[in-house]
């Protein structure tokens, strides 16, 4: 049985996602950031890391989708077999995964762009970020223009990864997803889904 390490909204919320879209067994331990149980899995001190039985940790998060979708064919949370779909997934995979997840690091880490202590310089890393975040979110929202899906191939693990990326937007962002409606669309879909209930209210220690 698999174990996700995870911390409660942080990125690995998708790939906690994933293993209740894909039904098997599989154990979620809620860790704190720093903490020796986190370091002694992943000495990036982030999450998500996977630990299989035998021992083999995964660390990446893009690479834990992939690895789950790949385990778990009868899920079909691939989005697709062709040379193509695997190129798009990979795509829009980097897309959030880099450029989406790091967008919001000044946002949520401004002193880890400044050496500046003072209050201004914090919030104009913050400001810097925002306008960041939205360059990305514009593209996401361009691309989900009359799409139900990120991938055209149905539902998939990079829709479990842009629901966290939409959450911290609407949190994070001033105008929240408001001037991002597909995403907002996205958003409000997964939301609903009973398996991404059931892993908000596991987060939440409900
Ligand atoms: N590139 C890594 C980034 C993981 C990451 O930064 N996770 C955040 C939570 S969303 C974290 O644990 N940060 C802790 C830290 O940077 O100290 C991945 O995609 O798995």
């Amino acid at each position: 049985m698999p174990t996700l390490y995870y911390a409660p909204g942080a990125c690995s919320l998708a790939p906690h996602i994933v293993l209740e879209w894909i039904g098997a067994p599989y154990e979620a331990v809620r860790v704190r950031h720093g903490s020796e149980e986190l370091l002694a899995v992943n000495p990036a001190g982030a999450v998500p890391t996977l630990r299989e039985d035998d021992g083999w940790l995964l660390t990446q998060c893009a690479a834990i989708l992939d690895y789950l979708a790949e385990k778990h064919p009868e899920a079909r949370l691939s989005g697709g077999d062709t040379p193509r779909a695997r190129a798009e997934a990979h795509r829009w995979s980097a897309f959030l995964t880099s450029d989406v997840h790091a967008a919001f690091w000044p946002v949520f880490m401004p002193f880890r762009y400044t050496t500046d202590e003072g209050e201004a310089a914090r919030r104009a890393v913050v400001e810097a970020g925002h306008k960041l975040v939205a360059k990305q979110f514009d593209l996401l929202n361009r691309h989900l223009d009359g799409r139900e899906h990120v991938l055209d191939g149905g539902r998939s693990v990079i829709d479990a990864y842009a629901f966290p990326m939409s959450r911290w937007a609407r949190k994070m962002l001033p105008g929240g997803l408001g001037p991002y409606p597909h995403v907002q669309a996205l958003h409000d879909r997964l939301e609903v889904d009973p398996a991404v209930q059931a892993v908000l209210a596991r987060e939440a220690g409900k």
